[in-house]
């Protein structure tokens, strides 16, 4: 059977695991990409991402390869996108339409309402999938297929889901080469994940949701040391990449793994390396462990240091000690610090982002990130406080670097000042939040402070995301015709 992946731009970890699982028992996968030029975290402009389109010549290449099936991998972000292009292959091609990933497992029901969506997969869906295509291939619809959904004229039919997938072993490895064969910006950087799921529930974040879909199994799973470095050796990392990207969302703390992945992984590969780890798991023990990997960028989400909002609004239960002693105990072995906060947070007061601010000034980190709050389907905090932002309606959505949903003059103007903190001394920090002075700041457009930060930091993740944002638009732009874009 031939599968093809219509793909937003990014390289998809998800989608890499299916195409490597379908390609083992012999399937054909290809991904068909639209690179998104000017629709992204840092440029959204309507215009020039109409003119710059390459939906037109995707849909006719996807036409072209004639698929025996359509999958879409489908964040939030993404879901107006990816139901256009359902909407316009459907009308072209009929075959049938799948969508998975976090936004159909979430609210799997609105999205089977789009005539176009002929299944949707929730949760984990290499088994699921290939039940999926070996049924199509024998000419029977996958009405009963664990994990999927889909429709019998009106009715929906809901199966239910598969237990995890619990020796992550057992799967072959991501198949990076269908995106590889699209694009050489999808090269620019190694990304891959050695675990799956969180030990956490934060109530904005998937996995306050996830884990009611999956109560009886074990929930966080990690590969083992060797297999992980498997996959590094067959895509001969070592000699390719400068760095590598772990998008685990918390890179695995075991003592155990760690110190067995820190002698392995220097030895076979050595790549530096950046990865999300979290502070009540990361002892001093475990940063040495991850300096002497090859650790050089680590990325930790602060959110704010209110206990009350963090524990009452954020579910989490974080001792404000701890990330003093974490971002000092980072920079003592001289590993690059990336601190994730956000803004918009419900009943979140200017003090306590000023409180924020001060922290920085105290534990100067290398790049402060400061995210807007977005109401995801399903979460913990958008069932409490996200009335009507479920994500059934498609609407106008902006990404959390650029407004999310809780957009506000007052708080942009204090996102400057993070941005400033590096730059200026803290006694003139303290001045304009004492003074009040930032209220007169100009409300500078988003993409401006996101665009100086970036350029500002020495980050490692902002020298591949750099290098892969100028290839993106560089190879995609020099295709096009701009006068045939135009007219178009
Ligand atoms: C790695 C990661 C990234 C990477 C890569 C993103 C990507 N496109 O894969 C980077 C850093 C680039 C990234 C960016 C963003 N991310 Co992100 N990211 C993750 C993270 C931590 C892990 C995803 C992953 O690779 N998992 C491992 C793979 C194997 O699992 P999977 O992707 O879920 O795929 C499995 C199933 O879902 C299913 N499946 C998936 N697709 C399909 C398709 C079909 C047809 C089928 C049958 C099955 C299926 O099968 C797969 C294999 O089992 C998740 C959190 C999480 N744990 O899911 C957040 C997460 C997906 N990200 C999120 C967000 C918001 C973003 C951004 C929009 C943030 C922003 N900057 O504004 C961008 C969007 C980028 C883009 N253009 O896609 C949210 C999405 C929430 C939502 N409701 O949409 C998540 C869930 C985190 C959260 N806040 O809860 N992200
Ligand atoms: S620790 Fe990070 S990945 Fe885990 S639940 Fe919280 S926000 Fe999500």
């Amino acid at each position: 059977m031939k599968v093809a992946f219509v793909n937003n731009g990014t390289e998809s970890l998800g989608v890499g695991y299916l195409a490597a699982f379908l390609k083992k028992q012999g399937h054909t996968v290809k991904v068909f990409n639209d690179p998104q030029l000017f629709s992204d975290e840092y440029i959204n402009n309507k215009h020039l991402n109409r003119i710059f389109s390459f939906q037109k010549q995707l849909i006719n290449d996807v036409i072209n390869f004639s698929p025996d099936l359509i999958g879409f991998s489908v964040l939030t972000d993404y879901y107006e996108w990816a139901c256009y292009l359902a909407a316009e292959l459907k009308k072209r091609l009929a075959r049938p339409i799948i969508f998975g990933g976090i936004h159909p497992t979430s609210v799997p029901e609105e999205v089977l309402k789009n005539n176009f969506v002929d299944m949707v997969c929730i949760g984990e869906g290499e088994l699921a999938l290939l039940d999926v295509v070996e049924k199509l291939e024998k000419s029977s619809w996958p009405y009963n297929v664990l994990n999927i959904w889909t429709k019998d004229g009106q009715k929906i039919i809901k199966n239910k889901i598969r237990p995890l997938i619990d020796d992550l072993g057992k799967l072959p490895y991501p198949d990076k080469t269908v995106f590889y064969e699209v694009s050489p910006y999808f090269k620019t950087a190694y990304f891959t994940i050695a675990s799956r799921g969180c030990l956490y529930k934060c109530s904005y974040c998937c996995h306050s949701y996830l884990r009611e879909i999956y109560p009886e199994t074990c929930y966080y799973r990690i590969r083992s040391v060797e297999n992980l470095i498997g996959e590094l050796e067959c895509y001969r990392v070592k000699d390719k990449y400068k760095v590598i990207r772990f998008v685990d969302d918390i890179f695995p703390s075991d003592k155990k793994w760690l110190s067995e992945f820190s002698k392995v992984y220097s030895k076979r590969i050595g790549v530096p390396f950046i990865c999300y780890i979290h502070p009540s798991v990361a002892r001093e023990e475990q940063i040495l462990l991850l300096k002497k990997s090859g650790a050089c960028e680590i990325v930790i989400g602060v959110q704010t240091l209110f206990e009350n909002t963090q524990k009452e609004v954020l579910n989490r239960q974080i001792n404000i000690d701890n990330w003093e002693r974490t971002i000092l105990c980072l920079k003592e072995h001289k590993i690059f610090v990336t601190a994730e906060n956000m803004i918009g947070i419900p009943g979140q007061c200017i003090d306590e982002i000023k409180e924020l601010v001060k922290f920085y000034c105290r534990n100067k980190v290398g790049r402060i990130h400061v995210n807007w709050l977005r109401y995801y389907p399903k979460t913990k905090i958008t069932d409490k406080f996200g009335q009507g932002m479920q994500g059934i309606r498609k609407r106008d959505i902006k990404p959390f670097t650029l407004g999310g949903d809780v957009f506000n003059e007052e708080l942009n103007k204090m996102r400057v000042i993070f941005a400033l903190i590096n730059f200026l001394p803290n006694k003139l920090i303290c001045f304009i939040l004492r003074s009040n002075v930032y209220k007169y700041l100009p409300s500078f457009p988003l993409v401006f402070i996101n665009i100086f930060s970036n350029l500002k930091s020495g980050a490692a993740s902002n020298k591949i995301t750099r290098k892969r944002e100028f290839l993106r638009y560089y190879t995609y732009i020099k295709k096009k015709k701009i006068i045939d874009s135009v007219l178009f």
